[in-house]
């Protein structure tokens, strides 16, 4: 089959480098793990991009999340015309944002008090500073595989070895900014028992993402997520979610409805922006009245809270918690996956595939992935040559294997055919 035109998207790209650096606004756009020019998008429409070539691609990344209802939704559209007549950002309260921070704490019920802040990054990076500012303790622990934005104490790789004291992962970030970042395995309940044992009265938080998409989608295993809630509880250590990927996209409640675990803070964004800028750390109301202006722990944001953001959110979630869309997005993800399957197995091609509502990835690895131990041997050629034959077939997928796919309210029965089709196809030739 002939392989989709790129022309144009090449050309721009190579106009882009000349301008940001390696041509993207986030790396995690810019193919390197896949190869070639990323596609140069000009529009989306429900489960569909459109790029500059003028192709149409069925969408499984929805801006890494945030378009569970699919590319201009219509309530969502409607919301943000209305609200773009009274301008775009005052810097002074305004209603729309008790209203989204009401809607948060109605889906979430853990969350007491929200703060709005201007992406996932944001709102980790707060919700760190405000543990160690509440607990007055240093010490923060994090799992291998987990990605809670780019913020210095938490861009740290495990070293060898279970118990592993952090070492940044990139050049810019002093030691002493990890110093005190601790990196376990995930899933593995028992380290966390041992770390607790011999330094619990130093640790701040554990903060966590209660389903990994940042190894690609991993699951936590049966009882994890209690056992390191138990440990915090004890320890007098607050338990982070990071549900900027899971809040309102693998339940309603997000993983902490799905998994029955009040956490004692979450972040979250994409959704709760519903595609504009949003980030939010929220928990308990203790907690959180340790942060500025009612108690000393600073943090603060020009555009936090802004209208327009806030104005598309609050359509985003309100039309999920009015439509509940979530049965039926567990059976079309499920049929997606059990196609990608039965393709791969009729290859021949040994795989793995992980769901967890309507997110989910397919691991070319020959072991089921819980760590990223496991993950980290996942066959990323074979994933490259995979992505390119569905981009060639009109199937836009995350480029790279350590990320999760999403299905959409918009994604219809015939786009999962047609993305199936191409699954059976492009297996045979990888
Ligand atoms: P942002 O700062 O990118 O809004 O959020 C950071 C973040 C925090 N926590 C979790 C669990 C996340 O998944 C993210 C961001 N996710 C990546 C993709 N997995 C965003 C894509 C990108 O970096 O361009």
């Amino acid at each position: 089959m002939a392989p989709i035109n790129r022309e144009k998207s090449i050309k721009h790209f190579e106009r882009a480098r000349k301008s940001i650096p390696g041509g993207v606004n986030s790396p995690a756009r810019a193919f390197g793990a896949v190869g070639g020019s990323p596609l140069i998008v000009d529009r989306g429409e429900g489960a569909y991009l459109y790029d500059i070539d003028g192709n149409q691609l069925i969408d499984y990344i929805g801006s890494w999340g945030p378009h569970i209802l699919g590319h201009q939704y219509p309530a969502v559209q409607e919301a943000l015309e209305k609200i773009i007549q009274k301008g775009t950002s005052f810097g002074a309260p305004t209603e729309l944002e008790t209203l989204l921070a009401e809607e948060v704490k109605n889906a979430i019920p853990s969350i007491d008090l929200v703060r709005m802040v201007n992406s996932g990054t944001e709102a980790t990076m707060s919700a760190i500073r405000l543990a160690r500012g509440f607990t007055g303790r240093d010490l923060i622990v994090k799992f291998a595989g987990c990605y809670h934005g780019h913020v210095d104490s938490l861009l740290v790789q495990a070293g060898s070895g279970a118990l592993t004291l952090g070492t940044p992962s990139s050049p810019g970030i002093p030691k002493g900014c990890t110093a005190d970042t601790i990196v376990l395995e995930y899933n593995d309940a028992e380290l966390v028992k041992e770390l607790f044992a011999n330094k619990g009265d130093q640790i701040a938080c554990v903060i966590l993402e209660p389903v990994v998409g940042n190894m690609g989608c991993v699951p936590p295993e049966p009882g994890f997520l209690k056992a390191v809630q138990i440990e915090c509880q004890q320890a007098g250590a607050l338990l982070i979610f990071d549900e900027v990927m899971t809040g309102f996209r693998v339940a309603y409640g997000g993983a902490q409805e799905l998994y029955g675990i009040r956490p004692d803070l979450t972040t979250l964004g994409k959704i709760l922006g519903g595609g504009m800028p949003v980030g939010a750390y929220g928990g308990r109301k203790d907690v959180m009245e340790t942060i500025s202006p009612v108690g000393p722990v600073y943090q603060a944001g020009t555009l936090s809270g802004n209208p327009v953001a806030m104005a598309c959110g609050l359509a985003t979630l309100k039309t999920l918690k009015e439509t509940n869309p979530y049965p039926a997005l567990e059976e079309k993800a499920k049929k997606l996956v059990e196609g990608l399957s039965t393709a791969s197995e009729n290859a021949g091609i040994v795989h793995q595939i992980a769901r967890v509502g309507s997110m989910f990835t397919l691991f070319f690895n020959e072991n089921r992935v819980t760590n990223y131990t496991v993950s980290s041997k996942n066959n990323t050629e074979r994933f490259a040559r995979y992505f390119q034959g569905m981009l060639d077939r009109g199937c836009y997928l995350p480029c790279s294997q350590f990320e999760a796919n999403f299905v959409s309210v918009a994604h219809s029965d015939a786009d999962i055919e047609k993305t199936i089709q191409a699954a059976e196809e492009v297996m045979k030739e990888i």
